[in-house]
């Protein structure tokens, strides 16, 4: 085993990688890392000081790789499968590498900002910040929308890096700010990621998680009915 993934299963950026390991069935081992144990903490700080995570750890090629997209065009470099992540044509893969930008920077990050703000004690929120975010949430969707037209997958018809950054974006996004009656190709399009096998295997692996999620009641029912183990 050479790939060492350093990872928690909850956490979106986290999924957006497992996903493109499960679609090209990647052989890799998980470290889970707990921000909250010091000693976790300390092994992910030694690979990235920045402190986020998911962070690839390969050490046939002794390589230590953080950051999503980079993550994931190494693998799609290093050890490709039947699912290429990005595509050969260079114009081709500008496309995917903005539409992976557009998801990380504009669903990811306002999902993120909605949920930290959530997280913290009441006297310290700043609702200002929060309307922002749904707003920005819903010009994103409506711009999804445009883009999808009669595509399978959001650059085509082949499913890529940016439908792995879209996928876990979506997922925790809609429970924020529902997509909307008008959004029908973003609904369709979100249920076919649902039901894609490899992020259907992230979710599955969730599951045991998502009773930490402060906006667990918002899940989709299949993903509420896991409770905390003893
Ligand atoms: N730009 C980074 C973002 C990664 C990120 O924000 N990861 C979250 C988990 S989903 C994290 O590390 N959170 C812990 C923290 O910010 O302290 C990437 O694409 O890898």
């Amino acid at each position: 085993m050479s790939l060492f993934l350093y990872q928690h299963p909850l956490a979106s950026f986290c999924h957006k990688v497992l996903m493109a390991l499960y679609e090209n069935g990647t052989p890799f081992e998980s470290r889970i890392i707990d921000l909250g144990n010091e000693e976790s903490r300390a092994s992910l700080l030694r690979l990235w000081p920045i402190g986020k995570f998911p962070v690839l750890r390969d050490e046939a090629l002794d390589s230590t790789v953080p950051e999503t997209s980079i993550i994931i065009e190494y693998l799609d470099q290093h050890y490709p499968g039947p699912t290429p992540l990005l595509p050969p044509d260079p114009t081709d893969a500008l496309c995917v590498r903005l539409w992976d930008r557009f998801f990380d920077l504009y669903v990811q990050a306002p999902m993120q900002a909605i949920v930290a703000d959530k997280n913290r004690p009441e006297g310290v929120r700043d609702p200002a910040s929060v309307e922002q975010a749904q707003t920005l949430l819903r010009t994103a969707y409506g711009m999804i929308e445009q883009q999808l037209g009669e595509k399978t997958w959001i650059a085509g018809n082949a499913l890529t890096m940016a439908d792995c950054a879209a996928a876990p974006a979506l997922f925790y996004a809609e429970t924020l700010v529902p997509f909307g009656k008008q959004h029908v190709r973003l609904t369709h399009y979100y249920q076919r990621l649902l039901e894609r096998p490899s992020f259907a295997r992230v979710l599955k692996e969730a599951m045991p998680y998502f009773h930490f999620y402060p906006y667990h009641e918002n899940l989709p029912a299949q993903f509420r009915s896991e409770r905390p183990h003893a």
